[in-house]
């Protein structure tokens, strides 16, 4: 059931992106350390009130299938932050035992299915969770996050199609941040709105300002109510912007530093905090940002303490049959 929304309710709107945005300038501290982080760090900066917003429009049946912009939604969703922290450091005690690293997590007790790094294989994937739902009459829906990068890939239109011709309770969130590696939306998609493709599927579709966290959760609510209702699909497309570089080693030489300028300005946290206090429902958002950093600074205590796993289990929670145990 969907909770009366009130104070509790922004509170936890504002306290979720506030999670989000410590964690991931640790994220982004550390990937510039040598041998901290395996990998390559994807960050949301910027982006955090579509992961708060539309996470917190979920109920614990729904399921979240996501890509490789994914910390913020796993954090709304209530992924212990130490498991998150050791599996992005790719450590046994780990989300996934430290075999996902960042860009695989997975975290079924919260329904968060699946986390796929192939640009446009979300939607697809996100099929056959929303095809079980309606197969077993569940009162449910699943939620998948893509990018406008996303949206010109073949596999995209096929789960749309599908989708809209079998009624799944699907919506489909379309991070638009402007901004695909480092091609600008212009240079791969002839549509400034990826939105306006929705009628054409068959399918409601919607947009909203991706910086405004309240509008986020209440479209995301309506939408995923029809949804779990069985009227088919729907395509919700939040405007941002990708406040850091593809990665964090892409220092963004091709950004252009006015237009970034602009967007900070618009930065999300700063917009609600704002509301909040305006509306005299807190004071300050400096208790919440301490919190939010002694939760990370607990949770990278417990990744550092935590040891990297052996080679020789290498093998072991990859194939449920693994290839090491049938020799
Ligand atoms: C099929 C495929 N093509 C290319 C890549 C490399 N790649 C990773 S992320 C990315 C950009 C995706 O842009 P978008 O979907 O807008 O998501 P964003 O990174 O902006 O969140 C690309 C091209 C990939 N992982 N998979
Ligand atoms: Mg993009």
């Amino acid at each position: 059931m969907q909770k009366q929304f009130g104070h509790e309710q922004r509170l936890a709107l504002l306290s979720n992106m506030v999670l989000i945005r410590a964690f991931e300038d640790k994220i982004t501290e550390l990937a510039q350390v040598e041998g901290r982080l395996p990998g390559m760090q994807i960050t949301c900066h910027g982006q955090e009130a579509i992961a708060s917003g539309v996470v917190q429009a979920l109920i614990n049946t729904d399921v979240i299938v996501t890509n490789h912009r994914s910390h913020g939604h796993m954090l709304a969703r209530g992924v212990d932050p130490k498991a998150l922290f050791a599996e992005i450091m790719g450590k046994k005690d780990g989300l996934n035992k430290g075999k996902s690293g960042t860009l695989h997590l997975t975290d079924p007790s919260h329904n968060v299915l699946m986390t796929s790094t192939i640009v446009g294989a979300s939607p697809l994937l996100a099929m056959g969770a929303a095809f079980a739902q309606h197969y077993r009459k569940e009162h449910a829906a699943t939620c998948v996050f893509f990018g406008d990068g996303a949206a010109a890939e073949g596999s995209v239109h096929e789960a749309m199609n599908m989708a809209a011709l079998w009624k799944l309770p699907v919506l489909f969130v379309c991070e638009s941040n402007g901004w695909a590696g480092a091609q600008p939306h212009d240079e791969h998609c002839p549509v400034s709105r990826i939105v306006e493709r929705a009628p054409a599927y068959g399918m409601v579709g919607e947009i909203v300002d991706g910086n405004d966290v309240e509008a986020v959760y209440h479209m995301a609510v309506r939408l995923l109510n029809d949804c779990r209702q069985g009227r088919g699909p729907a395509l919700l497309e939040c405007q941002t912007y990708r406040m850091h570089g593809h990665s964090e080693n892409d220092v963004q030489h091709y950004v252009d530093k006015a237009e970034l300028a602009e967007w900070v300005k618009l930065d999300p946290i700063i917009r609600y905090t704002q509301i909040l206090r305006e509306k005299g429902e807190i004071e300050s958002v400096e208790t919440l940002e301490k919190q939010a950093k002694t939760l990370v600074d607990e949770a990278l205590a417990f990744a550092d303490a935590s040891p990297y796993p052996l080679p020789e289990e290498a093998m072991d929670h990859i194939y449920v049959n693994s290839f090491a145990t049938e020799g």
